[in-house]
C-alpha cells in the first residue's frame, strides 16, 4: 500500500484564551491523525471576531505571502468558522483549502469508526455540518477536491445539492435507530478470536499512537494474517510468546465541539469491546482531568473492563515521585517504565489462568495432546506411572483435567 496523504498543513490558531497551547500542540496530533503533515503555524490575538474572516485581512495578507509558492498546503482554521468565513479566508489566501477544527475531527472520526453504528453516526454528523455549507452551490466546496476533511461521505456528497443530503440524512437516522435496537457487537471480527485486545484511550497528544509504535514496532507487519485484516490502528503485541492485539482509539480533544460528541461517543465503541484499557495521560499536563474525564465518559456508554492508569511524558516531569502511585509511570520517547508497563499488561490477565500439577496415566495420553493445545507446559518428566506435568491453563479448563490432579505429597 503506498502512503496516501502528503497534504500538507499549515495551522492559524486563534488565541482567544489562555487554554490555546495546549489547543495548538493537540491540533498537531489530529493532523497527524489525519494523515497529514504539519508544516507551520501562524498565531493572532482575537480581540473582536471579525465577521467576515474572523481574524484582520492585514494578518491573513501575511500569511498569504508565506504559503505563496507552496503546493499542496490545506490550512487549519483551529477554531470554528461559519460556512462564510471558511469561503472568504480561503479567498483571501488566494484559494487555498481552508478547514476548520470541527471540519478535522469529523475526518479522524470518518477514519476511525470501525461499527456500522459507529460508520452511521460519523456519516450523520459531517452532513449536518456541511448541509448549511453547502449554500454557494458547493463552487468553494468542490474545489476542496480530495484529502482531510473531504473523508467518509464527503466525495459524493459535496457534488450532490441540499435535498438530496436531506434525504440521505432521513435514511442513516432511521437505519442508526434499526442498528441501535439490534445492536450486535458480536459482529466485531476481533470477539470471534481468542486473542486478548488491549485498547489505548485517552486524550489526544498524551503519546497514545507512539506508545504503540514503540510496543509494536518489532512486530508492525505482524505474523498473524488474522490481524492483516483488521483496522490499521490495530497492531499484534508480543509479550513472553503470548499475542495481544494492542489497539490505537480516537483521542479525546480538548473542547470538542458540542455537536460532534455523539459521533465521538460511537468512535469509542471498540474500547467497550476490548479486555483491557490503558488509560493513557500525560504526566506534564492536567492528568488528574484527562483520568476523569476519560473514565466518566466511557462509563456513561457501559464501559466496565479492566484498567490499568498509565503516565505518560514522565521525562517532562521534574518530581515523578509526587505522581499518584496507582499509575504506571512511563516515557514513550526514553523507553523508562515500558518493561513495567508490559508486566502490569501481561499480570491483568494472569488471573484468567492456574498452574496445575497433573499426573497422567499411560493409558490416558491421548489428554496429553489435547492439554497442550490448551496450555501451556511448564515442565514434564516420566515416571513408572505414567507423565508428571505442571501445566498453566485458562481456569475454563480446570473441570477437564480436574481428574488428573496430582494429590499433593
Ligand atoms: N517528551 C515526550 N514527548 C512524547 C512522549 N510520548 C509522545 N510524545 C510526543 O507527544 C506528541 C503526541 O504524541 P502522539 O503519539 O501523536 O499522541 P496521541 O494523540 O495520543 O496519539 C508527539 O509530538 C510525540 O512525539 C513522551 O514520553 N515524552
Ligand atoms: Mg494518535
Amino acid at each position: 500500500m503506498t502512503e496516501l496523504m502528503t497534504e500538507k498543513v499549515f495551522i492559524i490558531q486563534p488565541v482567544l484564551n489562555d487554554n490555546y497551547k495546549t489547543v495548538h500542540s493537540e491540533a498537531k496530533a489530529l493532523i497527524e491523525s489525519a494523515g497529514g503533515v504539519y508544516i507551520g503555524s501562524a498565531f493572532q490575538n482575537v480581540r473582536e471576531i471579525n465577521a467576515a474572516t474572523y481574524i484582520g485581512s492585514g494578518k491573513l495578507e501575511e500569511i498569504a505571502s508565506e504559503l505563496d509558492g507552496l503546493e499542496n498546503v490545506t490550512v487549519l482554521f483551529n477554531g470554528e468558522l461559519s460556512p462564510s468565513q471558511t469561503l472568504n479566508i480561503s479567498a483571501a489566501l488566494g484559494g487555498l483549502k481552508v478547514i476548520d477544527r470541527t471540519t478535522l475531527i469529523l475526518d479522524i472520526f470518518a477514519r476511525n469508526a470501525v461499527t456500522s453504528e459507529g460508520k452511521i453516526q460519523v456519516e450523520i454528523a459531517q452532513l449536518k455540518y456541511i448541509y448549511p455549507r453547502l449554500k454557494g452551490k458547493g463552487a468553494a466546496l468542490s474545489r476542496l477536491g480530495g484529502g482531510i476533511g473531504t473523508r467518509g461521505p464527503g466525495e459524493t456528497q459535496l457534488e450532490t445539492d441540499r435535498r438530496h443530503i436531506a434525504y440521505r440524512l432521513k435514511y442513516l437516522e432511521r437505519k442508526l435507530e434499526e442498528t441501535k435496537s439490534r445492536r450486535n457487537l458480536q459482529s466485531d471480527r476481533r470477539l470471534k478470536t481468542n486473542v486478548k485486545t488491549v485498547a489505548l484511550v485517552g486524550y489526544t497528544n498524551t503519546g497514545k499512537s507512539t506508545l504503540l509504535n514503540l510496543l509494536t514496532g518489532a512486530t508492525v507487519l505482524s505474523r498473524n494474517a488474522l490481524f492483516v485484516t483488521l483496522d490499521p490502528t490495530a497492531r499484534c503485541l508480543m509479550i513472553d510468546d503470548r499475542e495481544y492485539l494492542l489497539i490505537d482509539t480516537v483521542g479525546f480533544i480538548q473542547e470538542l465541539p458540542h455537536d460532534i460528541v455523539e459521533a465521538f461517543k460511537s468512535t469509542l465503541e471498540v474500547a467497550l469491546t476490548c479486555d483491557l484499557a490503558l488509560f493513557v495521560a500525560d504526566a506534564s499536563a492536567d492528568y488528574e482531568m484527562q483520568f476523569r474525564t476519560t473514565f466518566h465518559t466511557l462509563q456513561e456508554l457501559g464501559f466496565d473492563k479492566k484498567i490499568i492508569k498509565v503516565l505518560n511524558k514522565c521525562d517532562l516531569v521534574d518530581n515523578v515521585s509526587s505522581l499518584p502511585s496507582d499509575c504506571v509511570l512511563i516515557s514513550a520517547t526514553s523507553g523508562q517504565g515500558i518493561p513495567a508497563l508490559l508486566e502490569a499488561i501481561s499480570d491483568s490477565f494472569n488471573d484468567r489462568y492456574i498452574e496445575l500439577e497433573l499426573s497422567i496415566p499411560f493409558s490416558d495420553m491421548g489428554v496429553f495432546a489435547s492439554l497442550k493445545q490448551c496450555a501451556t507446559v511448564l515442565s514434564e518428566k516420566y515416571t513408572d506411572e505414567g507423565l508428571q506435568c505442571t501445566v498453566k491453563a485458562e481456569k475454563i479448563y480446570y473441570n477437564k483435567f480436574k481428574r488428573f490432579i496430582r494429590p499433593k505429597s
